[in-house]
């Protein structure tokens, strides 16, 4: 950073403009439990103010690579990951940037305790993970990021589908990525795979459509195992 900056919530609310956007969080470990072969982390089943004001404030030098985020969380981490401190770090120029608040409200009310009170980042398109609650330090890095949270936990497999193999695995061939934006996800709640449901009567179906950028327009559905939608 050129000129570290500390910022009171009374600096924060009053010193910046005030902006709101709508997004979805979406926890990165939603349907983690169905992945084949299985990751660590949660198994789940189904389950402001512009950042940028704040770096123009401290100044951003050449040379920097990576905006590293980190909240007041205190534990032991994950058993001999040296993760104690979560940290999550995005590349400086990755455009999302632009589009990240530091919020301070939510539905035009302080931020719940549980959400981050006083400050959480919010990472439009950006899988839950980078949210940081409460937000305490952005640090600017020279060199990638390689703390557990960036190079061991949270990654995804190098490739459009983010898929892979077992055999891939194994052979430890796969290259691997930080699990970031989100792609389109969509998901039955009900009927759930312990109904049994009567032949030949009425079934209403009941579900969720998200996507990580813009509105989803259309939802499809396969009754006959995705030979016709
Ligand atoms: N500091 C910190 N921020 C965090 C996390 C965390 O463990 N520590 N978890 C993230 C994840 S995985 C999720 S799903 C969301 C949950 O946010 P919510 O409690 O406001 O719903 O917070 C995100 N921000
Ligand atoms: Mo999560």
């Amino acid at each position: 950073m050129g000129t570290p900056q500390s910022f009171s919530l009374a600096q924060l609310t009053q010193d910046f403009e005030a902006v709101s956007v709508n997004a979805v969080m979406h926890c990165t470990c939603n349907s983690r439990s169905r992945f084949q072969p299985r990751r660590p982390g949660g198994q789940w089943g189904n389950g402001a103010m512009g950042l940028r004001d704040l770096l123009g404030k401290a100044g951003v030098k050449s040379g920097s690579v990576q905006v590293q985020f980190q909240s007041l969380d205190k534990g032991a981490g994950a058993p001999g990951s040296g993760g104690a401190d979560y940290k999550k770090s995005l590349n400086v120029n990755d455009p999302v940037l632009d589009e990240c608040i530091v919020a301070y409200a939510m539905n035009g009310q302080p931020l719940p305790m549980v959400n981050g009170f006083p400050v959480r980042l919010v990472v439009p398109s950006y899988f839950a993970t980078y949210w940081m609650k409460p937000l305490s330090f952005i640090r600017i890095l020279t060199k990638p990021d390689d703390n557990f949270w960036m190079a061991t936990a949270y990654l995804q497999p190098d490739n459009l589908r983010g898929t892979t193999t077992p055999e891939a695995v194994k052979a430890k061939t796969v290259k691997f990525r930080p699990v970031g934006s989100m792609p389109v996800r969509s998901f039955i709640v009900t009927p759930d795979e312990t109904v049994k449901a009567p032949a030949g009567l009425p079934l209403n179906v009941q579900g969720l459509a998200m996507s990580g950028r813009g509105a989803v327009t259309k939802v499809e559905v396969s009754t006959n195992g995705v030979v016709g939608w």
